[in-house]
């Protein structure tokens, strides 16, 4: 029997409501309490992480008008649909939609992914150099070379090598022993963009054949080594400025792009230290960034901070799966997945403190990717 859309709306809708909760309302007045209480949270299983990214959909998903034969969309910034979630933000909900598509295989998931994309290039255009931060290109070089492996369309390899190539160019240069500038102003070479960046590179090298992708990501990660990481902790630094003075300390972000770098580089360099530093950059979360319990910490230091345990989530989950690690980190993982889901609101939505209820009238867009990634995440190993 087939069942109308519009059928299928209204109850992956209704179905994405909290139906109960672990704890009593009450104990979420007490932080402690909480953190006690929901160790034993349940693991939400994979019909679950399909339901929270439909979840998320429900509350952001915005479909615009058509692109060419297609059709073009965004996601809008919060739930009062204020506006369109802004560059850098919105590529990384679109690598949201790619972690659950690689998982579920879902036709619906399949197509925003591409309706997303295509907004950004309807919003942005093919070639992003008007942005100063290279960061943001860089996020948006990344989504493109992740949805082409998913639709093998030649307009995403593109819009990926063009713009990485783009900030190749601007950004680096052998200040400080090498690595990318954050932005056009030269003022500091950060983490956020070098690592993301490595991890684009040797995406385009196994797209394009093109080697010399492969020689800048371990260009990028080997000065990434030399100055951001610290061998004896694990951390991964936020940033040096021009002065070669540490500037920020490590973000959830780049613990998980670093841990996501290193893993592609060690099938390509075995006998280089990649997957021993990418381990150690997991403990350093585990054990440094973590609550007693393991929870990954909040990041309400700004707007963009709420969002980057989505991608630590997506780069984590990867690394376990591809080196193997389940023993040592998936009940971690999964722990932080199940809490994330357990307080939930009545929309499905799970806002970034993964320890309480989240509210049903407060949540943004980007600090709501967290809980989706990391549900769908742990699903990949
Ligand atoms: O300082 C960098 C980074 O190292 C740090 O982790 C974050 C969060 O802030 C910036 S990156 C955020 C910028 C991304 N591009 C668009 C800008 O509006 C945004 O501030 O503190």
């Amino acid at each position: 029997m087939k069942i109308p859309a519009l059928l299928m709306l209204v109850l992956a809708f209704s179905a994405c409501a909290k139906k109960e909760l672990n704890v009593s309302e009450t104990a979420a007045t007490n932080d402690s309490t909480v953190r006690q209480a929901t160790v034993e949270a349940v693991q939400p299983t994979k019909a679950e992480a399909l339901l929270a990214m439909q979840c998320y959909n429900n509350a952001f998903y915005h479909q615009y008008g058509t692109y060419g034969p297609s059709f073009k969309a965004y996601y809008y910034s919060d739930v009062t649909h204020s506006g369109r979630t802004d560059f850098w933000k919105s590529a990384e909900a679109i690598e949201t939609i790619i972690d659950a598509v690689l998982i579920h295989n879902d036709p619906d998931l399949r197509n925003k992914m591409v309706y997303l994309y295509n907004g950004m290039r309807d919003a942005y255009g093919l070639l992003w150099n008007a942005n100063s931060f290279n960061d943001d290109v860089i996020w948006g070089a990344l989504m493109c070379i992740r949805a082409f492996q998913i639709t093998n369309d030649g307009g995403m390899k593109d819009m990926a090598r063009n713009n990485f190539d783009m900030v190749w160019a601007r950004a680096w240069d052998n200040n400080l022993g090498g690595g990318l500038w954050w932005t056009t102003a030269n003022t500091s070479k950060n983490a956020c963009v070098n690592a993301p960046a490595a991890i684009c590179a040797m995406y385009l090298y196994q797209a394009t054949g093109d080697a010399g992708y492969r020689d800048k990501a371990k260009m990028i990660v080997d000065w990434m080594v030399s100055k951001l990481y610290v061998a004896g902790t694990g951390e991964v630094r936020g940033a040096m400025n021009a002065a070669g003075v540490i500037t920020e300390g490590a973000r959830t972000y780049t613990q998980g792009t670093f841990i996501g770098a290193c893993s592609m580089l060690h099938n390509y360099y075995p006998s280089a230290n990649f997957k021993a530093m990418a381990a150690k950059a997991m403990d350093y979360t585990k054990n440094v960034m973590c609550n007693a319990q393991g929870l990954l910490p909040d990041e309400y230091d700004n707007e963009d901070c709420q969002g980057f345990k989505s991608i630590f989530a997506r780069w984590a989950c990867r690394f376990v799966k591809d080196h193997g690690y389940q023993g040592t980190y998936a009940s971690w993982l999964n722990y932080n997945a199940a809490e994330a889901w357990a307080y939930r609101n009545s929309n499905g939505l799970m806002w970034g403190q993964w320890w309480h209820r989240t509210p049903d009238n407060y949540v943004n867009s980007f600090e709501t990717t967290c809980g989706v990634a990391m549900m769908n995440g742990v699903w990949l190993f």
